[in-house]
């Protein structure tokens, strides 16, 4: 019987983060079929979706002469600069079609401020502005979260983080997830996430 204070937190398996979209991880929807099967294992299950306006901050066409992957600061601290990606109503926001949406109970949205980023699923790139996934998981009793998606390094070990700050059992499938793996962030992740008390496992 699913427990009503486990939930899934399924990160941003989109069109763009799967071969051959605008941001597209290594094998992203390989893991699509693990995914789905594992859903009616949770009392709760949450999708998260990457959902930026078209001049968004993180885009490195929004910032004359950068390059994608690319880095700037921004007033709350350096920022990669992406792909545009992810772009609301498009067809590369959309969840990958084989996903199975059904189960979910919350669809949380993110990265809809054109001026901060955000990679987790709790708060933005400022660390301070909420997206109110705290206040539903906690009324709600959830206590332990797993997390699966993309990209490991980015919004899936962000959001990790942030649970296991915030008092939430935090656990990684790593085998559920695809890293973007950018100047080394899959290993400096792995480091943060282990040193926050994060549990990594296949
Ligand atoms: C992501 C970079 C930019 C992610 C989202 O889902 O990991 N990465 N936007
Ligand atoms: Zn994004």
């Amino acid at each position: 019987m699913p427990k009503s204070n486990e939930a899934l937190i399924v990160v941003d398996i989109q069109n763009d983060f799967c071969p051959g979209g605008a941001l597209a991880v290594a094998g992203g929807d390989q893991i699509i079929a693990r995914v789905n099967a594992m859903m009616g294992n949770f009392g709760c299950v949450v999708l998260t979706q990457d959902w930026h306006p078209a001049e968004h901050s993180s885009f490195a066409s929004q910032h004359k002469g950068a390059a994608p992957f690319s880095e700037v600061r921004m007033s709350y601290g350096p920022q990669t600069l992406w792909p545009d990606h992810c772009i609301q109503g498009s067809v590369g926001a959309d969840f990958h079609p084989d996903l199975r949406t059904d189960p979910a109970q919350l669809i949380i949205r993110k990265g809809f401020r054109p001026k901060v980023d955000s990679y987790s699923a709790f708060f933005e790139n400022d660390h301070r502005t909420t997206t109110g996934l705290h206040g539903f998981l906690t009324a709600r009793g959830v206590t332990s979260l797993t997390f699966v998606g993309l990209a490991t390094d980015y919004c899936v070990a962000y959001s990790a983080l942030d649970a296991a700050r915030l008092g939430f059992e935090s656990r990684i499938l790593m085998g559920a997830c695809r890293a973007i793996d950018l100047g080394g962030s899959l290993l400096a992740a792995r480091a943060r996430l282990e040193n926050t008390g994060v549990t990594l496992s296949d």
